[in-house]
């Protein structure tokens, strides 16, 4: 049946949505990163009809596979424990699937279709051939040892290596999915095959892994909202930044933007935030690099170690700054958050983490024309070095960390541009409109020439 050319753009909207959650019941986070894209994609393909009978939008939001699976695997004390490991292959339309594993206890499906339906657009947006995919487990390496760890992974490993490979599927790390894990998961692929392939990428480098792969994603997010600035005649230098969460993305984004002028004053973990007034610096970034990576301890340390505040089960928003960076997980800036963030005088906000400010908030930054960056355009530099790291296995070679740095620059760059270039509003940019407009297009056309499949 072809689209009813009678419906109007709300109705369209209505109709779309409805259907949506029918299809796919209580996965609110699945629902609102899809109503966030349809947002600006329904007006947009409302005047196209080439993209709207061939019904694009409803194709890329029915993901093309989800494999769901069970892990055992024995504690240290010889216990059994069962969780629940996932790999949703959303769209390949433009490479194969790309994307993360998350392991964390609140995993379940919606978290990883709304992350594997963000990523197709990501992957678009960085300009390479990678589609998108995004799996997991709700397993909990908190607490765990190093073995518990290991056991797990080879157990996972082991029930998702036939449907992935390196043209085929190739997974990367998430939250709670570090270089110990990767090291893991490779380990673990190589023994099954018997075969080393560029089969998952953030490799440390001594098998297979790229320079500035690790610091890509927060580095990335801090060229785009430098990039931001600049186009609003704006520098870094001397800004007040908050970030939250002190994992992989929070303490590059960190190091980052204290290399371009800017003072971190903020880092927070699941327990709460620390206010450092004095900003960070390197002796205290490489800390929480030792603290998190090596010690797993908890971000109340380091209030205790540089005596400044720690606030328990708070987040930081309310903390004055110009810039905000969330870079922990999603849904952690509410609408009170980024009122409190416009009144303090924040001026630019860039995602690192995936989809971290709802929609209710998103309009509240964007009624105070502030700089508003999602996370899909903002955090696509990781990904983007994970494509470099693609290349590389397949040349079997290793660029220099100049070279790569050079990449991943311009990179975030094209990407900022394209976003201009789809979302100029008159005065201001739409940096939503734009990254779901460019990132849609390229998906669409080859979606087009493959006809209904
Ligand atoms: P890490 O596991 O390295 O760090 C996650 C950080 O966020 C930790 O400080 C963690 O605190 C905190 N956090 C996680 N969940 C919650 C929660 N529910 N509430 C409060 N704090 C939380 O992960 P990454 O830095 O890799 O990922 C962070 C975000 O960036 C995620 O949204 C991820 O999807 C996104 N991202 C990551 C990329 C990458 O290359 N790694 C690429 C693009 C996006 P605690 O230790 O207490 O749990
Ligand atoms: O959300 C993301 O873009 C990632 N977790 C990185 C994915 C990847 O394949 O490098």
């Amino acid at each position: 049946m072809s689209y009813d050319e009678t419906l109007s753009v709300e109705q369209e909207m209505e109709r779309f949505m409805k259907g949506l959650i029918r299809r796919n019941p209580c996965e609110e986070e699945f629902h609102q990163a899809v109503h966030e894209v349809a947002t600006t994609i329904i007006p947009w393909v409302h005047d196209r009809p080439l993209y709207r009978n061939a019904r694009i939008l409803e194709r890329m939001t029915e993901p093309d596979r989800i494999i769901s699976f069970r892990v055992c695997w024995e504690d240290d004390n010889g216990n059994v424990r069962v969780n629940r490991g996932y790999r949703v292959q959303c769209n390949n339309a433009i490479g194969p699937y790309k994307g993360g594993l998350r392991f964390h206890h609140s995993v379940n499906l919606s978290t990883l279709k709304f992350l594997s339906f963000e990523q197709t657009f990501k992957n678009s947006l960085t300009g390479l051939p990678m589609g998108g995919a995004k799996g997991g487990s709700d397993f909990n390496p908190k607490g765990k040892s190093d073995h518990e760890v290991m056991r797990f992974c080879q157990a996972f490993m082991t029930l998702l290596f036939n449907h992935i490979g390196a043209d085929i599927d190739i997974p990367a790390g998430d939250i709670g999915v570090g270089a110990r894990e990767i090291g893991y998961l490779f380990g673990q692929h190589k023994r099954l095959t018997n075969e080393f392939t560029g089969v998952i990428t953030g490799k440390g480098l001594e098998y297979g892994g790229s320079l500035v792969r690790q610091e890509a994603t927060g580095y990335g997010a801090v060229y785009f909202l430098e990039d931001m600035l600049k186009e609003r005649g704006q520098e870094m230098e001397g800004k007040v930044a908050v970030i939250s969460g002190s994992g992989n993305v929070a303490t590059f984004a960190a190091k980052k933007l204290m290399a371009l002028g800017a003072k971190v004053v903020t880092l927070s973990d699941s327990s709460g935030y620390i206010h450092d007034p004095d900003g960070l610096n390197e002796d205290k970034l490489n800390f929480v690099l030792e603290l998190k990576n090596v010690r797993r301890g908890r971000i109340s340390e380091y209030a205790d170690a540089f005596n400044v505040k720690f606030y328990p089960g708070e987040r930081p928003w309310s903390v004055p700054c110009d810039l905000a960076m969330p870079c922990a997980t999603q849904n952690e800036i509410n609408k009170q958050e980024a009122e409190i963030l416009v009144k303090n005088g924040c001026i630019a906000v860039s995602e690192g983490a995936n989809m971290p400010t709802e929609e209710e908030a998103i309009s509240v930054f964007q009624q105070a024309k502030l700089m508003f960056a999602p996370s899909k355009a903002a955090n696509a530099g990781g990904v983007a070095v994970s494509g470099l790291e693609m290349s590389q296995n397949s040349l079997r070679i290793s660029w220099t960390e100049d070279e790569l740095n050079r990449q991943l620059r311009d990179i975030m760059a094209r990407i900022h541009d394209r976003c201009v270039e789809h979302g100029r509003d008159g005065d201001r940019i739409d940096y939503v409109k734009g990254a779901n407009i460019a990132g849609f297009i390229k998906v669409a056309d080859a979606m087009l020439a493959y006809g209904v499949v």
